[in-house]
Order: structure tokens, then C-alpha cells, then sequence
């Protein structure tokens, strides 16, 4: 019995626990145009339509420009991402193959093979400087 109450109380803390851990903060901010981390860049992302598929292999659009909206075109950008919650990664690794012009650029290899919290990250460095720009996605 007494056993018995204890391991009630020790799956209770781990339910807990778990359910704490499972939870997404509740002000992330799920929009699709961001201002980067140093405030260098802002971006769109623009995935292929309003929703974005689980387990579907997708290209994305990235519009980049400079704080005061100048199209940024000429850029390193490498893309990061995975569920912050789980401690994993993308599936894939996505990457940037052309700039389309007008500070669009073209990401390929996007994939996301679960429901849930998602942060989709880009590192930039170009002519204003070394900033990332971290968008959060829910699935
Ligand atoms: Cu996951």
C-alpha cells in the first residue's frame, strides 16, 4: 500500500514534469515577418501555402531585406531548425539554392515530420552584417 502511494506520487511528478516540459511558452510569436535577432535584417518567410504540410518535402521563399527595406540579394544564408521541446532537428537539411532577385530567395529541402512546435532559423551574412532571424512554427 504504502509502495503503492508512492509510486503514485512519483508518476505524478513525472507527469508533471513532462507536462511542463511539453508545453510551448504561450507568447511565442508565430508570425511569418520577423525582424532578426540584432535588429540588422528583417524577413518573410513564404512557404507554398497558408498551411504548411507535415511530412511533405517543400520549397520556401525567404524575402530578405536590410532594417530600412532595402531587398537584400547578395547573401550567405544557412537554415537550422528543429523542435526545441524534443531535442531534435530538422529532418533534413534544408538549404538556400537561388536568389529569385528583389530579395527573394529560394529555400529547398523544407520538411517537417511531426505536429508541434517548430523553430525554423537562418543565419545571414551580408553587406549590413552577421545577424539570424528565428521564426517559430506550429504544426
Ligand atoms: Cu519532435
Amino acid at each position: 500500500m504504502r509502495l503503492y502511494s508512492r509510486f503514485l506520487m512519483t508518476a505524478a511528478l513525472l507527469l508533471n514534469g513532462c507536462m511542463l516540459f511539453a508545453r510551448a511558452p504561450q507568447d511565442l510569436d508565430y508570425g511569418r515577418r520577423r525582424i532578426s535577432e540584432g535588429g540588422l535584417y528583417r524577413a518573410e518567410i513564404r512557404p507554398q501555402g497558408d498551411s504548411i504540410p507535415r511530412g511533405k518535402l517543400q520549397s520556401w521563399t525567404l524575402h530578405l531585406e536590410t532594417a530600412t527595406g532595402a531587398p537584400v540579394d547578395t547573401a550567405m544564408i544557412a537554415v537550422d531548425g528543429g523542435m526545441p521541446q524534443h531535442g531534435h532537428g530538422l529532418p533534413t537539411k534544408p538549404r538556400i539554392t537561388k536568389s529569385l532577385g528583389n530579395g527573394d530567395h529560394l529555400v529547398e529541402g523544407m520538411k517537417f515530420n511531426m505536429g508541434g512546435w517548430w523553430v525554423v532559423k537562418f543565419r545571414v551574412r551580408a553587406n549590413a552584417g552577421a545577424d539570424s532571424l528565428v521564426f517559430n512554427l506550429k504544426l
